[in-house]
């Protein structure tokens, strides 16, 4: 038997549900761009994990990338391709993937600098977009999100080496208790949760529906959950939410009349790009995790909206 460096973040192998301490720094030295975070906002981010920054885009702006959410949702064309996921059980849209790439809107939100600027600033180097989604949750059908770190799966699924990436949801709704607001685990992205079970072969095409694997196992989780409590984010449309890569975060179904819906941006360093998944998985497609050649983002100039 040959030994090898083992994996700090190892998960979903034979061994049992484990909690490890978080190595890396949570807001990264040396920032780039016009640091549009003040320390109070930097120290709550590092802290919490996640940090809410309300009525960030206008209503006009929301309008539009609202409007261009839900052209994609129902234009045959994105319909067709893989990028659009539906729940189980129906053919409501519930993810459409690469929105950055579909959408001439989109490619501009993720350079604007409101949100570019705020990444850029707390993973202390330049990034790219490992991964974009837009999340649709309508009213009275829309479904939920189990409890999960989207780092574990970056990690294992992905080959993600180190937690340096962040994702950053824009409400293009209003968010209130009642429609699935996201909840996220204050400090929780301090422990990373080593996950049981063994990662089935195309696992994400059942997993971005409903996750089975990969999911923290309840001890652990409600562990962390006494620790820090669980907060669920009521904001405005136009409010923009970032959380860490280990966050623990869920949202539960929508059963009110209110839609939701949001675009998430999953912004990775530079200096963490991804490496061959773990376990001998076969990589995720393009649509839902960059790998090789990727654009630089750099900040957008003019508005977000041209005339
Ligand atoms: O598998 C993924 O990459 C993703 N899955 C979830 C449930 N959240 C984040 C990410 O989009
Ligand atoms: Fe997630």
């Amino acid at each position: 038997m040959t030994v090898t460096m083992s994996d700090l973040y190892t998960s979903r192998t034979e061994r049992t549900a484990a909690i490890v301490s978080r190595q890396e720094p949570v807001v990264y030295p040396d920032p780039v761009g016009s640091q549009p975070l003040n320390k109070s906002q930097l120290r709550e981010y590092e802290d919490n994990g996640f940090l809410l920054l309300p009525d960030l885009f206008n209503a006009q702006e929301v309008q539009a990338l609202l409007g261009n959410v839900e052209a994609m949702s129902t234009d045959p064309g994105i319909l067709s391709r893989e990028e659009a996921v539906v729940e189980k059980g129906s053919q409501a849209v519930r993810s459409i993937f690469r929105v950055h790439e579909l959408s001439e809107l989109i490619a501009r939100l993720v350079r604007d600098p409101r949100v570019l600027d705020v990444a850029r600033q707390i993973l202390g180097s330049d990034v790219y977009v490992h991964q974009s989604r837009a999340n649709l949750k309508p009213g009275f059908t829309g479904k939920e999100f189990y409890w999960h770190s989207d780092f574990e799966t970056w990690h294992i699924e992905d080959g993600m080496p180190q937690m340096r990436a962040l994702s950053c949801s824009v409400l293009l709704t209003d968010n209130n208790v009642c429609n699935g607001p996201l909840m996220l685990v204050p400090g929780s992205h301090r422990q990373f949760i080593s996950c049981t079970g063994q990662t089935p072969d195309n696992h994400y095409k059942e997993s971005l529906r409903k996750q089975e694997y990969g999911v923290p196992d309840p001890i652990s989780l409600r562990l962390l959950v006494d620790q820090g409590g669980i907060e669920a984010i009521t904001a405005k449309a136009g409010s923009v939410i970032f959380f860490d890569c280990n966050t623990l975060h869920g949202s539960a179904s929508n059963i009110s009349p209110w839609p939701r819906a949001n675009v998430f941006t999953v912004y990775n360093s530079v200096e963490n790009c991804v490496g061959d998944p773990k376990q001998g998985l076969t990589p995720r497609p393009a649509h839902v995790a960059t790998r090789g050649q990727f654009p630089v983002l750099t900040p957008l100039s003019g508005p977000l909206l041209e005339s």
